[in-house]
């Protein structure tokens, strides 16, 4: 089968954005008067819920609270959730979170070879527009064909349900194309879709099991800064087993 499209993930894989999610976080609830810190192996753990709303709600679910105060805490959590976001606009837009090494270098390398470059993410559309144009400035982005972000669909990762709609909208199959990652429930996202998936972790992920994942790699370039996959290794990937069937993960 030929690769026709590459698709990312946004958080901890086009950029390790959660240091800036978990301050954006402990900001919002500081802004809403409220005694919660999230520390970062207590966001490590939160981490493993994908989608903020879902994780502030897992969050207020798990301080098991009296139901009459527990539900006032849940009506709150859509405004508590749009400051966080505001908040990590800000950080975005103030450079606090560059691309990971590599990845602009891929993006380009893929769209040159006629790939087509799509977007399946968990986190809001907002978050995603101010990284590109933190990372892109004046100049014009990746161009990417589809981007489909949480908000979009009714299941979070690990659920299929961006994957699917990401194949749906680039009116392509999964064997056609390569999921780029940086978490276990990314992972099981595009595995269940039937998609490859090419593992790159970072400090946040990297304890995480990636049995299943086409490759993992712990960095996209090597001391010299240079590719450590090229467009053929990944056009190569989609000749080799089948998704999910537990090729071993390279460290
Ligand atoms: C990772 C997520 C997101 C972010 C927080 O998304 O699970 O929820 O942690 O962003 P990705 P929001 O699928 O890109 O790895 O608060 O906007 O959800
Ligand atoms: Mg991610």
């Amino acid at each position: 089968m030929t690769l026709r499209a590459l698709i990312f993930d946004v958080d901890g894989t086009l950029a390790d954005t959660e240091e800036a999610h978990r301050q954006a976080f402990n900001r919002a609830f500081a802004e809403h008067g409220l005694d919660w810190h999230w520390s970062a192996s207590r966001y490590r753990e939160l981490l493993d819920v994908a989608g903020g709303r879902e994780r502030l709600l897992h969050y207020v679910e798990a301080l098991d609270l009296p139901a009459a105060e527990a539900g006032r805490l849940r009506s709150r959590l859509p405004q508590i959730h749009e400051s966080k976001t505001r908040h990590y606009c800000e950080l975005v837009a103030g450079g606090a979170v560059p691309l990971r090494p590599g990845i602009a270098a891929l993006l380009l390398a893929a769209e040159r070879a006629g790939l087509q470059l799509a977007i399946a993410t968990t986190t809001t559309p907002a978050n995603v527009t101010a990284l590109l144009a933190a990372a892109y400035g004046a100049e014009p982005p990746p161009p990417f064909s589809v981007i489909v972000a949480g908000d979009m669909v009714p299941h979070m990762k690990p659920a299929p349900d961006v994957y699917l709609e990401t194949l749906r909208r680039l009116q392509l199959k999964a064997a056609e194309c390569l999921a780029v990652e940086d978490s276990w429930n990314g992972l099981a996202a595009a595995t269940a879709a039937g998609l490859r998936c090419l593992v790159t972790p970072n400090p946040w992920t990297a304890h995480q099991d990636f049995g299943g994942a086409w490759r993992r790699l712990d960095a996209l370039v090597d001391e010299q800064g240079e590719p450590v996959l090229t467009i053929d290794d990944l056009r190569r990937a989609l000749d080799e087993r089948p998704a999910g069937d537990g090729i071993p993960t390279e460290r």
